[in-house]
């Protein structure tokens, strides 16, 4: 029997490798997407264009718990990975409410519904490592405290602290994957790294003269999203449901990942990046490596991709990208529509 797999967040970087993951293995898999989404599928749904037919979509927001209920009343699902979220830790600072809205009461939803109509259903959380914030230890590990530095952060302890609830409190199974960085040529406009690679990119091809960012001191452990949602996927295949860091135990700055982009494209960073001091974060979270060791073990998961690769993977996409559209005008498209790689 094919298993039927449930992700919500699918048109996002994750959901898409997550959904072609899925089916590769031979599962049966459902989106949940929101209407706004589904009424501007060329932009909304771009990252599964290459495989939108072998999907099938259920309309929903996180927003109402009877748009959820109602979809897991139709279809019995052996997993779901709840992957939606408002997940851009600057725009939580500028609109926390919406933030907790969906990502604490999303959760809630989904998880409540699940426990009244599928309670076999077995449930994937996309944890962070933003809950370690001003981190407490180095490097982090499962054990180690969460002192979360932004609303998004605080949201994500709340989502946690949610599916542990359901796991002790019901039985269910429930695991947070606590996931560190991981990046693509999918990765939004608004994360450093595919700002990074996007705006060199463009520098290269006359298209911008200049990058703004912010903190190029800040720390980061920088994987491949194609790497850490397999990950997910061995965290619903064990004998007991539990809670894993997922991360490559490497770290690096901003500033490190600018030198690499723009000299992939020929170009010294120092020549083009200003400071942008809009871009700062009123709480930053300084430094994040972690410690995988029990995924290595127990899954067995280990990443695949080094940082260079990851880099050089992206800054190369979107010189493609780019060049492929030719114009300025097309180095100007909304995000969404440059994610198609
Ligand atoms: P993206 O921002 O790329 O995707 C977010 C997804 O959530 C999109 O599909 C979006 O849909 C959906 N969504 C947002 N709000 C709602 C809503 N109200 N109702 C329904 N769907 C909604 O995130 P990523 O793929 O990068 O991350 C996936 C998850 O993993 C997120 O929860 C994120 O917080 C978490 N995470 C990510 C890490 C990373 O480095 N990428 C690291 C650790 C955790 P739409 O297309 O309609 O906007
Ligand atoms: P992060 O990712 O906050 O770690 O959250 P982001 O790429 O936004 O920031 C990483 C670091 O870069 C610094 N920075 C800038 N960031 C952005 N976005 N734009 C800039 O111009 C800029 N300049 C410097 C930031 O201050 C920060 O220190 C991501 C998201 O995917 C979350 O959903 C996820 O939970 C965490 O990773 C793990």
């Amino acid at each position: 029997m094919k298993k039927r797999a449930l992700i919500t967040g699918i048109t996002g970087q994750d959901g898409s490798y997550l959904a072609e993951h899925l089916l590769d293995l031979g599962y049966e898999v459902h989106g949940l997407v929101r209407r706004v989404a589904l009424e501007q599928p060329e932009s909304r749904l771009s990252r599964l264009s290459h495989c939108r037919d072998r999907l099938h979509i259920q309309p929903a927001n996180l927003d109402s718990y009877a748009s959820v209920f109602h979809v897991l009343s139709r279809q019995e699902f052996d997993e779901c990975y709840h992957l939606a979220a408002q997940s851009f830790v600057a725009e939580s600072f500028s609109d926390g409410f919406s933030t907790m809205a969906t990502n604490i009461n999303g959760t809630h939803y989904v998880l409540a519904a699940l426990h009244e109509l599928q309670p076999k259903c077995r449930f994937y959380f996309a944890g962070s490592s933003e809950m370690f914030g001003k981190v407490r230890e180095t490097p982090q590990t499962e054990n180690t405290p969460f002192h979360p530095r932004s609303p998004y952060g605080v949201s994500k302890v709340a989502g946690f602290h949610l599916c542990m609830n359901y796991r002790e409190a019901y039985g269910m199974y429930c695991c947070n994957g606590i996931l560190f960085n991981h990046e693509s040529p999918r990765r939004g406009l608004e994360f450093v790294t595919r700002k990074i690679t996007n705006g060199a990119a463009r520098i290269k091809l006359g298209l911008s003269s200049e990058l703004k960012l912010g903190n190029l001191e800040a720390k980061r452990d920088w994987g491949h999203a194609r790497d850490y949602v397999k990950a997910m996927h061995l965290m619903l295949q064990q004998p007991e449901a539990s809670d894993y860091v997922v991360a490559t135990g490497e770290t690096h700055s901003v500033r490190e990942f600018c030198e690499l982009a723009f000299a992939e494209a020929g170009l010294d960073y120092r020549d083009f990046v200003r400071k942008d001091e809009a871009v700062f974060r009123p709480a930053e979270v300084d430094l994040l490596i972690g410690d995988a060791s029990k995924a290595h073990s127990s899954l067995p998961w280990t990443p695949t991709i080094d940082f260079r690769t990851l880099v050089k993977e992206m800054i190369h996409a979107d010189l493609e990208l780019l060049s492929s559209r030719g114009s300025k005008q097309a180095g100007n498209e909304h995000a969404n529509s440059a994610n198609t790689v």
